[in-house]
């Protein structure tokens, strides 16, 4: 299949399409004008946010080839109807921050777990379909997982097969969904690929992560709450080269695959949290030092020479993809602002409170 040959799929299922990387996923793709159509199937949790797709609404070419449905991926009723008329589903639906999932475990296991089952339940009775004649072909469906699944990573770089050694209740949840779609291959042949990728960063990304948290906190003169000695190491990755990787792995990968999507840019958290004072020229002096995150992954690294091997380049050094992030916080104060006035403040006090009482200033 080569890039000329045109989309394999013209109409896509986006689940999770509101959130962070689907909505880059979503405005990327529509923005080619290729004729392709996304049907986006997001049940609007905090991490949700209909103003993540506004650049969409507001052309109407692109308006016009999407279509957004609010609704659970938990939910076989409404998966079942989407999945139907779609030739691929990308899900990037999920509950997202480790944080969360230490405090409440539960929803985790819903969307992350429960939630993958209906969608491969949806793609087995299509390709049920397929088979019978009711349709020209079976859907493809990609599963959108993450490095976290590795566990935390003292040396060397995770490759694909290694084993899946989860700690967190997020990624456990992950590692969960992912054996699921696994099986589904295997047991069923349903059509499927995974991506791993790596700490994401970029636009429009829900400030509970510590990039945006701590831009946002930096530009209000409020303090940055560093977990532990800061020392925690991420491979950190721009967020269209994540969702112009998934689309790749969509497009190229093994039915069955599992595909690294790493950033190329490993990182201590000290590093990041001092390049982003930088720019915005804030002090050091606003970074605290607080009680760490129970059971923190030292570290995550992945190797990434299978998705290389299938033709995929990240464009977005890290030093360009955290300069484009923090100006675009602060040229778009009217995104942020009204999320970290609403829930978020009782999600902060629950996280934070304790923590900042008994911080002290980082060395
Ligand atoms: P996000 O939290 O910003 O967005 C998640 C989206 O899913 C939201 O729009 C939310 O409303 C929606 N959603 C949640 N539960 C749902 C449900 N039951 N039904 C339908 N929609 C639901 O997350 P993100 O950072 O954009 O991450 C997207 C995916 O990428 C996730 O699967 C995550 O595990 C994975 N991932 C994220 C990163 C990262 O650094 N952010 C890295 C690797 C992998
Ligand atoms: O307040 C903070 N202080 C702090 O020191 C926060 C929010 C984070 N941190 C540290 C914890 C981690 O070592 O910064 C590092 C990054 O933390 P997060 O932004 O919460 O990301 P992480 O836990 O690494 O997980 C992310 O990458 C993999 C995403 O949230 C996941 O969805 C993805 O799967």
């Amino acid at each position: 299949m080569t890039e000329s040959a045109g989309p394999r799929f013209e109409r896509l299922l986006v689940t999770g399409g509101a959130g962070f990387i689907g909505s880059c996923f979503v405005r990327d793709l529509l923005a080619r004008r290729d004729g392709r159509r996304i049907t986006v199937l997001d049940k609007l949790t905090y991490a949700g946010n209909p103003a993540n797709l506004a650049p969409v609404e507001a052309d109407p070419e692109q308006a016009a080839r999407f279509r957004f449905v609010v609704g659970d991926i938990a939910d076989p009723a409404a998966v079942g109807l989407l999945v139907a008329e779609a030739d691929a589903v990308v899900n990037f639906a999920a509950e997202s921050h480790v944080d969360r999932s230490i405090l409440d475990p539960e929803a985790f296991l819903r969307t992350d777990v429960l939630g993958v089952h209906v969608l491969l339940e949806a793609c087995r009775i299509e390709r049920e379909r397929a088979r019978k004649g009711e349709r020209t072909a079976a859907p493809r469906l990609l599963q959108v997982s993450t490095d976290e699944v590795y566990g935390s990573v003292e040396t060397g770089a995770s490759v694909e097969d290694d084993r899946l050694e989860p700690r967190s209740p997020y990624s456990a949840a992950k590692a969960a969904g992912e054996l699921l779609v696994n099986s589904y291959f295997v047991t069923y042949g349903v059509d499927v690929v995974t991506t791993r990728g790596s700490n994401t960063y970029g636009p429009y990304h829900y400030p509970e992560k510590l990039i945006p948290l701590f831009v946002t906190n930096a530009i209000d003169d409020q303090q940055l709450p560093l977990y532990g000695d800061g020392l925690q190491r991420r491979d950190w990755l721009y967020v269209s080269d994540h969702a112009g990787a998934i689309e790749h792995v969509l497009e190229h990968g093994e039915p069955g695959g599992v595909y690294n999507v790493p950033g190329e840019a490993e990182r201590a958290n000290r590093e990041v949290v001092t390049a982003l004072l930088e720019r915005l020229g804030k002090p050091w002096s606003l970074v605290r030092s607080v009680a760490d995150r129970p059971g923190h992954d030292r570290r995550y690294a992945m190797d990434g020479s299978r998705l290389a091997a299938l033709g995929w380049r990240n464009r977005t050094t890290f030093e360009d993809g955290l300069a484009a992030t923090i100006d675009w916080y602060v040229a778009n104060e009217a995104w942020w602002r009204p999320i970290k006035s609403g829930e978020f403040q009782d999600y902060y006090r629950r996280q934070y409170e304790a923590r900042l009482a008994g911080s002290r200033e980082a060395s």
